[in-house]
């Protein structure tokens, strides 16, 4: 190569250096940025200003087409690796040697709402992998819920402008109750399933590092004998499976719209590393019609009591992006990212989503250059005779074509010999029609699994879910519909959604589906491992605060992993009853208890009873009383639980007694917490959310 080749190959890695000068994209150190070039003082403009017209021309091209559905989302960079090797059923690379660690990029996100909405909607959730392979990049594009609203890929265009705001005034935001998708929801039975997800508390995680994710479709893993297995993805989160309640997570929109944006970015900051392990539900291809559905229908999931998880690896996500519009806005997912080993089955969503993705980023990143973007190239080398096109940023050498002389033959074609990706061959053979398959029609007996399957407390959140929905749509006919269609899953649900919404309780269908229950599709099951890790607790405290109090139970919680922050009527210092000042880490005005996950009230005889009297911190204290958070009191604290008149909740009321009941833990005494209050209060925060509450008289 020339030196002048070398030199602009140099100059071309070293662009957009941390140090040096203010330069124009050429390069051309500029001594001015903070006035344009003028004829004079108080003169026009002049179009010789480069570096103006340069600037202005690119901020204005700044923005790129956000995702038609997605568009919310926020990515963190990790790493996968397997538990053991899966080669007896896939030759895959990275599910082979537990010693080999794959880099990983993972975007969560929101469905609905567009780039700029609030995290806690009502919505499915995104739970998008790219495993940065030895074998090339492999994209798991997921959702936190196992099924989708539809079964055929035509119909998403369908589904999704039913689903995103009204067309005329673009309303809602991020929200699903509104007409249009329960118009389309109350005709198109086959979203049934889906609904009863949506209305759970699974569409409104506490965070994202606190959901499953699912790869939805049944795939097909092969091994390096050619054999295949049907194979569905899971992932489960390390802390457990938690939501939050509705009321809170609609005054968490206003609060703090990147509620889960955040929690994921100062988990990470804080090194609480987000863990997930990978789990397979292998289907030998014998069994392919085993079941009471079709494989291929992705409105259906394989019962875990049925087909049990096979932990296959784990994923921990350890470092946020550094610019979020180069990596989380410009990573561009293909479901057709797959690997020697993972390839596909006919769900015709899945072959669908095989089209579109790849479609989209073209308009999205402009081209079709996008996987040379960084966050989107593999870690092994690209040797393609692809060529040009916007925003190329290879300098290609040589020829372009296959077969050639000229080039010497490159870059050769890997032979059969089991490194390169060969589809599986499949045998196919049909008639070309337009129909769907019978075997797809049944669309209410996983419904019914589903809500069959739900604690007392996720039921009653799911009527309560159906109500506030549909309590929203204007039409009647719509809300009769959809009263209908849960009639087929369940006369009560019906019942108990008619009821609320204003509709006569339809009739009874007169068989109903088979009422059993899948353990594993209620959250109430899927808690974690009940640590307190990353919760976080706010301590209200005010000038006389007990001392003593506040720094046990503060260091005894942090030393259990949870968050603990001083929420005062002000910033700055409180005294305690030890004449100390002790840092309030956050001004009440500036927070809320919706951003807590539970609240420690340390007492102190001076202090505490006038915060009782006070509007702020009760308010704060009421919100997660009613939202079931966890409540440790001490001391004069206990009153401030009193002042909320729970009606029938046992408090501690001899001096040195622990109470406990409902997650709000009491303890008389003044001074050191005890063993056991500390115990009791971790154990509330642990159970995340306590449904049994007493209603209070204010
Ligand atoms: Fe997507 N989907 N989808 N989807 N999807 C997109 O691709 C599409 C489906 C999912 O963080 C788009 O790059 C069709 C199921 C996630 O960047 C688009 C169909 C599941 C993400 C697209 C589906 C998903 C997308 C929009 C029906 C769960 C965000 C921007 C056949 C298994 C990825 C983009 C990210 C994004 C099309 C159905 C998950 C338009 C046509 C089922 C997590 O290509």
């Amino acid at each position: 190569m020339t030196d002048h080749k070398q030199r602009q190959r140099e100059a071309y890695r070293a662009a957009d250096p941390a140090e040096g000068p203010l330069t124009t994209d050429q390069g051309v150190v500029v001594d001015h940025t903070d006035d344009s070039l003028t004829a004079g003082e108080r003169g026009p403009t002049l179009m010789e200003d480069f570096h103006f017209r340069e600037k202005l021309t690119h901020f204005d091209h700044e923005r790129i087409p956000e995702r038609v559905v997605h568009a919310r989302g926020a990515g963190a960079y990790g790493y996968f690796e397997p538990y053991e090797s899966c080669a007896e059923f896939t030759r895959a690379a990275f599910l082979q040697d537990p010693s080999v660690r794959t880099p990983v990029f993972v975007r969560f996100s929101t469905v609905q709402g567009p780039r700029g909405s609030a995290d806690t909607v009502r919505d499915v959730r995104g739970f998008a992998t790219k495993f940065y392979t030895s074998q090339g990049n492999f994209d798991l594009v997921g959702n936190n819920m196992p099924v989708f609203f539809i079964q055929d890929g035509i119909k998403f265009p369908d589904f999704v402008h039913a689903l995103k705001p009204e067309p005329h005034n673009e309303i809602p935001t991020g929200a699903s109750a509104h007409d249009t998708l329960w118009d389309f929801a109350s005709l198109q039975p086959e979203t049934t399933h889906m609904m009863m997800w949506l209305m759970s508390d699974r569409a409104i995680p506490r965070s994202y590092r606190m959901m499953q994710g699912f790869g939805v479709h049944t795939f097909r893993f092969v091994a390096a004998d050619g054999h295949g297995t049907f194979v569905k993805f899971h992932w489960k989160p390390k802390l457990g499976v938690h939501s939050l309640v509705w009321d809170e997570a609609q005054e968490c929109g206003g609060r703090d719209p990147d509620f889960n944006r955040r929690d994921l970015w100062d988990a990470i900051e804080a090194g609480e590393y987000p863990e997930y392990e990978l789990g397979v539900q292998l289907v030998p291809e014998e069994d392919e019609f085993a079941f009471d559905f079709d494989l291929l229908d992705a409105t259906k999931l394989i019962p875990e009591e049925r087909v049990p998880v096979r932990p296959v690896g784990r994923m921990v996500l350890d470092r946020n992006p550094e610019n979020f519009f180069a990596e989380t806005e410009q990573v561009a997912f293909h479901l057709g990212n797959a690997v020697p080993g993972i390839d596909f089955t006919n769900d015709p969503l899945l072959q669908a989503r095989l089209f579109s993705y790849l479609d989209t980023q073209l308009i999205r990143l402009g081209g079709p250059n996008f996987a040379q973007l960084p966050v989107n190239r593999p870690v092994v080398p690209v040797r393609t005779n692809q060529r040009d096109g916007y925003h190329q940023t290879a300098i290609h050498t040589g020829t372009s074509y296959t077969p050639n002389s000229v080039g010497g033959g490159c870059p050769v074609i890997a032979g059969a010999d089991g490194y390169a990706f060969s589809h599986y061959a499949e045998r196919v053979d049909g008639a070309t029609i337009r129909r769907r398959s019978p075997s797809f029609d049944d669309h209410y007996t996983q419904a019914a699994l589903f809500w069959h399957s739900m604690s007392d407390w996720e039921r009653r959140h799911i009527v309560d879910a159906f109500r506030f929905e549909l309590g929203r749509v204007t039409s009647v006919a719509v809300r009769e519909r959809m009263a209908g269609n849960l009639a087929e899953v369940d006369h009560d649900l019906s019942a108990a959604v008619a009821e609320g919404i204003g509709v006569p309780v339809p009739p009874h269908p007169g068989a109903q589906p088979p009422r059993t229950a899948s353990p594993a599709l209620s959250i109430a099951n899927l808690r974690g491992d009940g640590s307190v890790r990353t919760r976080q607790v706010a301590a209200l405290v005010c000038d006389g605060v007990d001392a003593q109090a506040l720094t046990q139970v503060r260091e005894e919680l942090a030393a259990a992993g949870a968050v603990v922050e001083a929420l005062a009527a002000h910033d700055g210092k409180v005294t305690g009853s030890d004449g100390n000042g002790y840092v309030v880490d956050r001004a009440l005005p500036t927070v809320a208890s919706v951003l807590y996950d539970a609240v420690l009230l340390p007492g102190g005889p001076v202090g505490t009873p006038k915060l009782a009297g006070e509007d702020a911190p009760m308010r704060f204290l009421r919100g997660a009383y009613r939202h079931g958070k966890a409540i440790g009191a001490l001391g004069s604290g206990v009153g401030m639980v009193v002042a909320l008149g729970p009606q029938g909740l046992r408090v501690s009321s001899e001096y040195g007694s622990v109470c406990s009941d409902q997650g709000v833990v009491t303890a008389t005494a003044t001074g050191p917490a005890s063993e056991e209050f500390t115990r009791e209060f971790l154990q509330a925060i642990a159970a995340h959310r306590h449904w049994g509450r007493p209603a209070t008289r204010c």
